[in-house]
């Protein structure tokens, strides 16, 4: 049987420490994934629900966006321990009706957890919370879509609207929804990608011509080298560890470049083979370079200039002219700038010795084929887009791009975030997906570029924002700047949430708000046509359906589908161009629109049957075609600055814990970081401890200064002495989003810099001895 949800709130009374693990994966991540999965399906829906995942007849995995490997290759078991928390998470037993909203004002559900809020269960009626009103109550779906429709139709003008998502959302509900935002008139299409890789999109469409991965699953895993940089793979794309194993099985070598030695790096027990469940493990890590926090770009210049001394010294030996001539444009610039580099601001930038960096120079000269993979690592600084484009340069010197074994592998994060933005959600998608859509539904779609997250905060504070609607996602806890954000979303006339469960959007609302609960991808999802199924685009751009087969948490769920066409039908109202009954009737209706409206989609009804799905053109990766301007990949010139915290100061960054998917939190423990039962915890090197004449299970708050004077503060944090760079600190979002100033954005992305914060720790006072109890005297 499954437990019933957490009454209580935990603190972290519980907390405890012992450092990093040796290895990742093995048996505890078995016993854990099914431990979690228990507990919140029993063992039945546990067994039943599992067998499909990631198979080509099941569902896509709502964790992350790691692909699967092709339909002859997948094991039976083709999860890992946190995909089937993912799943445990949405498919649980436990349920919230409206007598919990009955019970439960939004002043109490404000003064919860988030992980408490999470456990409660699944969503399973509209709610409306009037103007003035403490609690959520039962409302029906017309009742709900004419609130919106008047509120929308209300405004001054349509870009007084945001139109949020997060990127689980299928492709069919993305195209659907931003058709429908687009017809109604605004580009404010804000998503989880401005917080994610939106760094990365906008130095590889600079400099290769398209934002995405170059490099499929058997490129990775024929690499001769393969640089992992910035990312955590053993808790968020576990199932990359098995490709990363392949690599070494295949002779070729692995360098991890990160501030934390993270266990999952270093070594890894695949627990998909009775080896790796009981053995020691492989060894993945060849060499590990402990860079100091936004250290990558001098690191990629310092590197590639020992490429351009390695040929002067050999001339014709180290870079492939023949690409760089034919391929490319701005090598002479970017070489000048590299020949000024100099080597302190290396070090100081890196933290790295020479030695270091001259060995993993060998490493790249012996390979012939080299892939970097990298994630939030390097995309949330305030110069992501340059150091992005410095891993591109290191690359073409030596034809590293568009050709077997080797690429640039950004590796996504949400399972459909990379599908959501070729579907159109975004806040400035160019003319040529505009003209498209606009002919193919007959009307004018809206040009000017829209808001995305930061901006959407922005003018929601500024009262230029006036109605929010949340496709999935946490908003208001993802984003950065938490006090301001909150005050942004309590501003608002009305707050929407289309979502599977509760969280913090849902309790920080606007002065009317909605719930609209939907059906996640594990459920079955019928409608008029008959059952359907959706598609999804992974991380290398290959793109396969979806099918869901549980039962749906409740009768009254509806598809996001099926809630997107609803509510344009109600808002547009009979003057639209659009039959949205008949998209959400037959959703081959729309990949039939789809297919004419984006380039690659042809035949997709047949392709997207075919076992494994189809993937979608890649002009540099099938025939090194760069399409931009000049038609050649573009070598670039970045500056290299130092980030040096004034005395007393340290760079901070904010992640994951390996219970947690983004904003939901599945448990208390951090297994690999050795930490349990407790989130308040702040990594420090010991060495900046002492300095600082504080010592391990001291409690401090963090403090986070900017340019801005404005001091940030998050209260009440355990210090951990941990093997992570000097003078660099690691925490937890999103309690630490307090910390992260709405204006500290990276230049070109706007993506907030969540990984480099200058902060100091100031030490609480202990807390007092328990008042004497009243009663005793
Ligand atoms: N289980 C689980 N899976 C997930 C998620 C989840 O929360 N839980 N989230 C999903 C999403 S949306 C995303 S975007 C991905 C995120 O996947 P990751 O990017 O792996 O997630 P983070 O926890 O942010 O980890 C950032 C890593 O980069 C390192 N790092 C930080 N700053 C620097 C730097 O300046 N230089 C270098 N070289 N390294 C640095 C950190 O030490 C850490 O190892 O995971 C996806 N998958
Ligand atoms: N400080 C700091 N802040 C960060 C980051 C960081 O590293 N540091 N990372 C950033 C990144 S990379 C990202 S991607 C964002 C994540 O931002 P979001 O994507 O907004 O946040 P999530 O926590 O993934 O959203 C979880 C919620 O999605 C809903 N949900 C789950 N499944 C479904 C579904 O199938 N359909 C619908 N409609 N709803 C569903 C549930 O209600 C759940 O509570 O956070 C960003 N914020
Ligand atoms: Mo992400």
């Amino acid at each position: 049987m499954a437990r019933g949800p957490v009454s209580a709130d935990p603190g972290d009374e519980q907390l405890s420490v012992r450092g990093p693990a040796a290895s990742a994966a093995g048996l505890p991540a078995v016993s854990h994934a099914l431990g979690q999965a228990w507990s919140q399906m029993g063992v039945r829906r546990t067994v039943t629900t599992l067998r499909l995942l990631n198979q080509t007849s099941g569902f896509d995995c709502p964790g992350c966006a790691w692909p699967d490997p092709d339909h002859e290759r997948r094991h039976l078991a083709e999860f890992c321990e946190n995909g089937a928390k993912a799943v445990a998470e949405e498919a649980t037993l436990r349920r919230l009706t409206p007598e919990f909203f009955a019970t439960h004002s939004l002043t109490d559900l404000a003064g919860r957890s988030g992980y408490w809020l999470g456990q409660q269960g699944r969503l399973t009626e509209p709610m409306f919370r009037p103007a003035g009103s403490d609690h959520y109550q039962p409302i029906g779906w017309d009742e709900a879509f004419g609130i919106i429709a008047a509120e929308l139709n209300g405004l001054a003008s349509p870009d007084e609207a945001a139109f949020y998502t997060s990127g689980r959302t299928s492709n069919e509900a993305a195209f659907a929804y931003q058709l429908f935002v687009r017809a109604f008139g605004t580009n404010n299409l804000p998503d989880c990608s401005n917080m994610c890789h939106e760094s990365s999109g906008a130095a590889l469409v600079e400099t290769i011509g398209i934002g995405k991965g170059s490099v499929t699953l058997d490129d990775l895993e024929t690499a001769d080298l393969v640089l992992v940089v910035g990312q955590n793979p053993g808790t968020n794309h576990p199932r990359m560890l098995t490709s990363l194993e392949k690599v070494k099985r295949n002779g070729g070598s692995i360098v991890a470049v990160n501030p934390l030695p993270e266990p999952s790096l270093l070594r890894f027990r695949n627990p998909q083979r009775p080896a790796g469940v009981l053995g020691r493990g492989t060894t993945l890590a060849d060499q590990f370079l402990q860079i100091r926090l936004n250290g990558d770009l001098a690191l990629f210049q310092a590197v590639s200039r020992r490429l351009l001394d390695a040929e002067d010294a050999n001339p014709g030996t180290v870079l492939d002219h023949d690409f760089l001539r034919v391929h490319t444009t701005g090598f002479e610039a970017f070489a000048a700038h590299l020949r000024t580099l100099s080597d302190d601001e290396v070090r100081a930038a890196t933290g790295l010795t020479d030695a270091e960096i001259d060995e993993l120079t060998r490493r790249v000269l012996a390979a012939e084929r080299i892939v970097v993979c990298w994630a939030m690592g390097l995309t949330q600084h305030a110069n992501s887009v340059a150091t992005i484009r410095e891993v591109v340069n290191f690359l073409l010197l030596r034809g590293n791009i568009g050709r077997p074994g080797a690429g640039v592998c950004p590796v996504r994060g949400h399972s459909n975030v990379q599908g959501d933005r070729t579907m159109g959600i975004w806040e400035k998608m160019p003319d040529a997906f505009l003209d498209a859509l606009g002919t193919e539904f007959a009307f004018t779609p809206p040009r000017r570029h829209g808001y995305d997250v930061v901006d959407t905060i922005r003018a929601m504070r500024d009262g230029r924002v006036g109605v929010f609607v949340g496709m999935g996602g946490n908003f208001v806890a993802a984003a950065p700047d938490t006090a301001v954000s909150e005050a942004a979303l309590r501003g608002c006339r009305l707050t929407v949430q289309i979502s599977t469960k509760l969280n913090r959007s849902h309790v920080v609302t606007g002065e009317q708000a909605l719930i609209l609960p939907t059906l996640g991808r594990t459920e079955l999802d019928v409608q008029p046509a008959g059952p359907q199924f959706v598609t999804v685009e992974d991380s290398m751009g290959e793109v396969h359906a979806s099918r869901g087969t549980l039962t749906p948490a409740g009768p009254a769920l509806r598809s996001e589908v099926a809630i997107v066409c609803g509510l344009a039908a109600a808002t547009l109202g009979p003057t639209t161009p659009v039959d949205w009954a008949g998209l959400a009737a037959d959703y081959r209706r729309i990949r039939g629109h789809i297919e004419a409206v984006i380039p690659g989609f042809a035949d997709y009804e047949r392709r997207v049957a075919e076992p494994g799905g189809f993937r979608l053109p890649h002009p540099p990766r099938d025939g090194r075609r760069f399409p931009t301007p000049s038609g050649r990949a573009v070598l670039t010139v970045n500056a290299l600055e130092v980030l040096r915290p004034p005395p007393g100061h340290l760079l901070l960054q904010t992640i994951r814990s390996h219970d947690q998917y983004n904003t939901t939190i599945y448990g208390l423990d951090d297994r690999y970081r050795g930490v349990r039962q407790g989130r308040r915890v702040v990594f420090v090197h010991a060495d900046d401890l002492t300095a600082a004449g504080l010592s391990d299970g001291r409690r401090v708050d963090i403090v986070s200064v900017w340019a801005d004077g404005v001091e940030r503060r998050a209260e009440d944090f355990r210090l951990v002495a941990y093997p992570t760079a000097r003078g660099c600190v690691a925490a937890y979002f999103p309690e630490t989003n307090v910390l992260v100033p709405l204006d500290s954005t990276a230049r070109r992305s706007n993506t907030p810099t969540s990984k480099s914060l200058v902060v100091r720790l100031e030490p609480r006072q202990p807390r007092p001895a328990p008042a004497q109890d009243p009663g005793a005297s």
